[in-house]
Order: structure tokens, then C-alpha cells, then sequence
């Protein structure tokens, strides 16, 4: 049986990838293995059989036989541990690729969802305009010590790697802001990541189920 993945029954954002099964979707296509998507709604992900494998009732999960893991960072670190292609085999280098992927989803990731999803939550209090440029100073002070860390390297430490499989999949949600215009070579960066004939399938798999409007839940 190839493993399972669970994804939106359409996501919200049409097909723009920004749905976190994008990045599971990309790191199984990078080791070169088959999978299956189960779709859930919005409804089924609070049922008790979507809670049992997802205690906060959200996608993405992954099933393999007996084992079902939540938690993107969990879900890729699981794949690149068990197929060669996304750790380098040097141990010292592989902990630095797997502390990529945490500094992507612990220090870089937080500050681009408070600025992503602050307009949301709070967009009608007066407030918010002025909230706003200061969430963006958050951003860009990691994204100019990322830039400084990746200065004209094409990945981050040596070969791609799960930490940059994880990188650029944070620094995607920033494609509708126009910080990253700021920082040329995170803006290039990104580009390498999309170019990959990986990420290239495991977009063009969710854009086929998600193109067009969400349907109402
Ligand atoms: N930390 C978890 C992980 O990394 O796996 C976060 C999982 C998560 O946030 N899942 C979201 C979810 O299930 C989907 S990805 N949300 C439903 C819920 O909580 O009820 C977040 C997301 C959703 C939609 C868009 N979009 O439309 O642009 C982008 C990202």
C-alpha cells in the first residue's frame, strides 16, 4: 500500500499551493515515491474519525501502514529519514539540515503567518493599519538574517535538503507581500525551489484538485 496523505477538499487559496500538503506532496515527490490523497472538508477534519489521526483537526496527515503522523515537520523529516534524496548521509551534516527545518517552522515561519493572518482576524479593528508595518519590521529582520546567512550560496548548508524543502516552503507564503523584493537572493532562492521538477509535480497534483472556488462547508 503507498501512503496516504490527507489535503482540502479544495483549498481556500484555488490552487496557489499555499495549503501545507503542498510541502508533504513535495518532499515524497523529491524521494521519488507514489502516494495517494485522501480529500477531506472542512466538516470531516472535526469528526472523530479525522480527529483520531489529527488531534488539532487540521491536514495534512500521512498514513503508512500502521503509522499515522501529523505535523508537516514530522511528516517530511519521517520521508527524508527513510528514502536517500533529502539528508545528506554525514551525520554532522544531516543534524544542520534537520535544525533548517526547525529554524524554518520555529523562527521563520511564526512571524510570516502573524503578518499573513493579522489582516484576517483583525482587519476591521481601527488599529490593524498601524499593527501592520510593524509585523512587516518582524519579517523582514529574519528575512535579513536569512539573507545574510544564504548570501550567494544556492542552498542553505551544501546540496538541497529537507531544511530547504521546509525554507522554501515558508518563504512561499510571502509571494503575494512584496517584501521578499527586498532581498534579491531569497527572492531567487525561492525561485530555485519552485523550479524543481518535484515541487513542479507536487504543484501541478494540488492545482489540479484545487483550481476554482472552495465549495461552502
Ligand atoms: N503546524 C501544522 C503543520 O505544519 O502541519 C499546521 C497545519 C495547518 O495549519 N493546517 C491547515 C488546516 O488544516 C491547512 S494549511 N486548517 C484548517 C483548520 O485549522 O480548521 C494552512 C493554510 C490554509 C489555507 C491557506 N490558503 O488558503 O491560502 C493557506 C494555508
Amino acid at each position: 500500500m503507498n501512503p496516504t496523505i490527507t489535503a482540502f477538499e479544495r483549498s481556500p487559496d484555488g490552487g496557489r499551493g499555499l495549503a501545507r500538503d503542498t510541502r508533504v506532496r513535495w518532499a515524497i515527490e523529491e524521494v521519488g515515491q507514489p502516494y495517494a490523497v485522501r480529500r477531506v472538508s472542512f466538516k470531516a477534519m472535526k469528526q472523530p474519525a479525522h480527529l483520531a489521526l489529527h488531534p488539532f483537526g487540521q491536514i495534512p496527515t500521512f498514513e503508512d501502514g500502521d503509522l499515522a503522523l501529523f505535523e508537516t515537520g514530522a511528516i517530511v523529516l519521517h520521508i527524508a529519514e527513510r528514502h536517500p534524496g533529502l539528508l545528506p548521509k554525514d551525520p554532522n551534516a544531516r543534524a544542520r539540515a534537520i535544525t533548517w527545518m526547525f529554524a524554518a517552522l520555529n523562527t521563520v515561519e511564526p512571524p510570516i503567518l502573524d503578518r499573513e493572518q493579522t489582516p484576517y482576524v483583525v482587519g476591521d479593528k481601527p488599529w490593524c493599519a498601524e499593527l501592520l508595518p510593524l509585523l512587516d519590521d518582524r519579517v523582514r529582520h529574519r528575512l535579513r538574517q536569512l539573507s545574510a546567512h544564504l548570501g550567494h550560496s544556492e542552498w542553505l548548508d551544501g546540496a538541497f535538503s529537507a531544511g530547504d524543502l521546509m525554507m522554501v516552503s515558508v518563504l512561499l507564503r510571502l509571494k503575494s507581500l512584496a517584501l521578499l523584493e527586498e532581498f534579491p537572493n531569497l527572492k531567487a532562492y525561492l525561485a530555485r525551489g519552485e523550479a524543481r521538477p518535484a515541487y513542479q509535480r507536487a504543484f501541478a497534483a494540488q492545482l489540479l484538485v484545487n483550481a476554482g472556488k472552495p465549495p461552502a462547508d
